[in-house]
């Protein structure tokens, strides 16, 4: 029964957001948490289901644009994370039945720490592999404080973690883990990958670490590396 009413979730869950350009993987919050200090940790319990998701390079134009078409534009804020929100939301309501707790990327708690750690989320459901200083044996970076970067199979750095939706209510003691695929294998292009994300990262060359399926279009790029109150008026948004 249990396992029915999971994959039918699941399912529910991908039909929906898939066709907006978002990507789910699904894990366990007591994976999540093992990894975690007691200060990063989910309150609720181990079996827990939740699903991590990301925005791949179809999210622009399947989600983000249609969304500002049927916008008031000029109010909207955060119009990317509202989009997000705007999605997400939908898709609660469409989950009527089952209580969903929604994470954003970019919610930040009372004492400034984020919601959840994004990028050992997506790690943790086998979804991006997160390159971390811990991952290159011969560290050429002495005192200096190196961040981390996920690294997906087929879109390389051209994605965005944004959520993690949990259920409370469902338990999945027999979720199988899968592990991310390691795309950056060599000591070498793992140095290269953290180098340019932690001292070039203003030009995106990380983002293309490997050989990628698919990436951002020349519009979503501009989009992106302009400041974002210049942005809207860039885009054309007929069609
Ligand atoms: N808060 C603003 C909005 O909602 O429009 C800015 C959002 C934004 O630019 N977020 C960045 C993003 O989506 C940071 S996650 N970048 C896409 C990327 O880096 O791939």
């Amino acid at each position: 029964m249990m396992e029915l009413r999971v994959v039918d979730l699941e399912k529910r869950i991908r039909d929906h957001l898939e066709k907006l350009g978002f990507e789910i993987h699904p894990l366990k919050v007591g994976w999540y948490n093992a990894v975690l200090s007691p200060a990063f940790h989910l309150p609720y319990l181990d079996d827990t289901l939740a699903f991590v998701v990301l925005s791949t390079p179809a999210m622009f134009d399947k989600a983000f644009k249609p969304f500002l078409r049927n916008g008031p534009l000029k109010k909207i804020r955060d119009p990317v994370d509202q989009c997000i929100s705007h999605h997400l939301t939908l898709l609660r309501e469409s989950l009527a039945d089952q209580q969903v707790d929604i994470m954003y990327d970019y919610e930040l708690l009372p004492n400034r720490k984020p919601k959840f750690l994004a990028q050992t989320a997506a790690h943790i459901a086998g979804a991006a592999y997160y390159y971390q200083r811990k991952d290159v044996q011969q560290d050429p970076w002495g005192e200096k404080k190196i961040y981390g970067v996920c690294i997906h199979p087929r879109y390389g750095g051209w994605f965005a973690i944004r959520a993690l939706l949990l259920f409370p209510g469902v338990e999945v003691p027999s979720l199988l883990q899968k592990t991310p695929v390691d795309c950056v294998t060599t000591e070498e292009k793992r140095i290269e990958l953290l180098e340019k994300f932690n001292f070039h990262w203003r030009d995106w060359s990380y983002r293309d670490i490997t050989e990628v399926k698919e990436k951002y279009s020349e519009e979503q790029k501009t989009y992106f590396a302009t400041p974002p109150a210049e942005r809207l008026q860039l885009l054309t948004l007929q069609g």
